[in-house]
């Protein structure tokens, strides 16, 4: 989901940033909104868009994609992005969904401890006997599926390690307003609704959940876990706060304010602990219209922001790396002390063809005009044991691409 306010940041330049998003006719604007955006249209199969597209790898790996690198050698047919220690071969929709079921914008992805790749999509809430949350084993081959019950509303999606099990949490928009814990066949663990302890909802927001939104209104977007076993919850689309729970699922406190300055959030999307090797252990926000990353203390004292991004949508890390999909066509690493190791896929013109006629090639239910080695919009992505990324795009056949790491 993309929201109205979001789509005039993502078509102006960044003041005094480090990129710039080119500027488009305001023209185009009227056409948008959060809502036509994410109008349904009939799609193909997965599996043929995913031979056409990789029909048109193969070619334009051979011509070479302005901006990515193809390697040399036996290496030729390969689609590398990236840079340094940190190169990726591009395998775009790899996760190989059978015939019956169909992506609608797939929303959120997360691994497990045996590289099992779980999907979430926001799914047709017409279509409630179909799943929204997919299952693939490490080589993309499909498992299971379950989670009819997110249907037009999937969005978070953590896989969380507790104690020797290994739980998936889900957090539910749009019409649900949820969030669940569940095993990770799919089973119910428990579910909540809207902490009206908090005082800030509008009545029953708890008890009749409706498509409402509005900074009164529940609309979970993710998770981070903390150390003592509770956890933090992002109202990213609702409050524009963050929820502190106990580890035994007892609303705690909040943090965070709808705003502009040091601790307040314009549309606090993601959320992941930052415990990379070397750091007291912190919480990173993807403050996403804001254009800013916002780290706090576990106790939710503002410590850090970190401008420079477009649309940043979600975050998650491997060893010093910190990734941050960015809903404006790019995914950017990283390093240690928070400098950008590279924005993959960054393509200013790029860019530029994925947000004009009103976003329209992010409903092309073929993929036709996308080009290989380049996203449209990722809305989250993760890295698995391993050091590999996928990547979940905000596009209406939804599309789940691997970054097989190389170097
Ligand atoms: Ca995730």
């Amino acid at each position: 989901m993309l929201a109205s306010k979001e789509l005039r940041c993502a078509r102006q330049p960044v003041r005094d940033r480090t990129v710039i998003a080119p500027a488009l006719p305001v023209a185009t604007l009227a056409a948008n909104s959060p809502f036509n955006t994410v109008a349904i249209l009939p799609m193909k199969t997965p599996v043929s868009r995913r031979r056409f597209v990789s029909a048109i790898a193969t070619a334009t790996a051979a011509i070479t994609v302005p901006g990515c690198r193809t390697a040399q050698k036996s290496d030729a047919k390969r689609l590398i992005i990236g840079t340094g220690e940190h190169r990726y071969e591009v395998l775009h929709d790899w996760a190989q969904l059978p015939d019956r079921y169909s992506w609608q914008t797939t929303h959120n992805v997360a691994v497990d401890r045996d590289q099992n790749l779980y999907v979430i999509h926001e799914g047709r809430e017409n279509l409630k006997d179909h799943p929204s949350i997919f299952v693939f084993d490490r080589k993309g081959r499909f498992i299971r599926a379950f989670g009819n019950q997110f249907q037009g509303g999937g969005h978070g999606l953590e896989v969380r390690t507790e104690g020797k099990e290994q739980f998936l949490w889900v957090t539910g928009y749009q019409q649900l307003k949820n969030f669940a814990k569940l095993t990770l066949k799919g089973e119910v663990v428990w579910e909540k609704r809207a902490p009206m302890e908090s005082g800030i909802y509008a009545k029953d927001e708890d008890t009749k959940p409706a498509k409402r939104w509005g900074r009164d209104a529940f609309m979970p977007t993710n998770f981070a876990f903390l150390p003592d076993g509770g956890f933090f919850l992002a109202d990213g689309y609702g409050a524009h706060r963050v929820h502190r729970y106990d580890r035994n699922g007892r609303w705690v406190s909040l943090f965070g304010a709808p705003g502009t300055g040091p601790g307040q959030f314009n549309l606090p999307h993601g959320i992941w602990l930052d415990d990379r090797p070397g750091r007291t252990p912190s919480v990173v926000v993807a403050d996403r219209a804001n254009k800013r990353l916002q780290w706090f203390t576990l106790e939710g004292r503002h410590l850090k922001t970190l401008d420079g991004f477009i649309l940043p949508a979600n975050l998650d890390s491997h060893k010093d790396v910190l990734l941050v999909p960015d809903l404006s066509a790019r995914i950017t690493l990283l390093d240690k002390d928070d400098k950008v190791i590279t924005h993959l896929g960054e393509d200013p013109e790029w860019r530029a063809q994925v947000l004009k006629d009103g976003m329209k090639l992010r409903r092309e239910e073929k993929g036709e005009g996308w080009v290989p080695g380049r996203f449209l919009h990722p809305h989250d992505a993760c890295f698995d044991p391993a050091g590999n990324i996928f990547v979940a795009e905000w596009v209406n056949t939804g599309r789940i691409t691997k970054l097989r790491k190389v170097s």
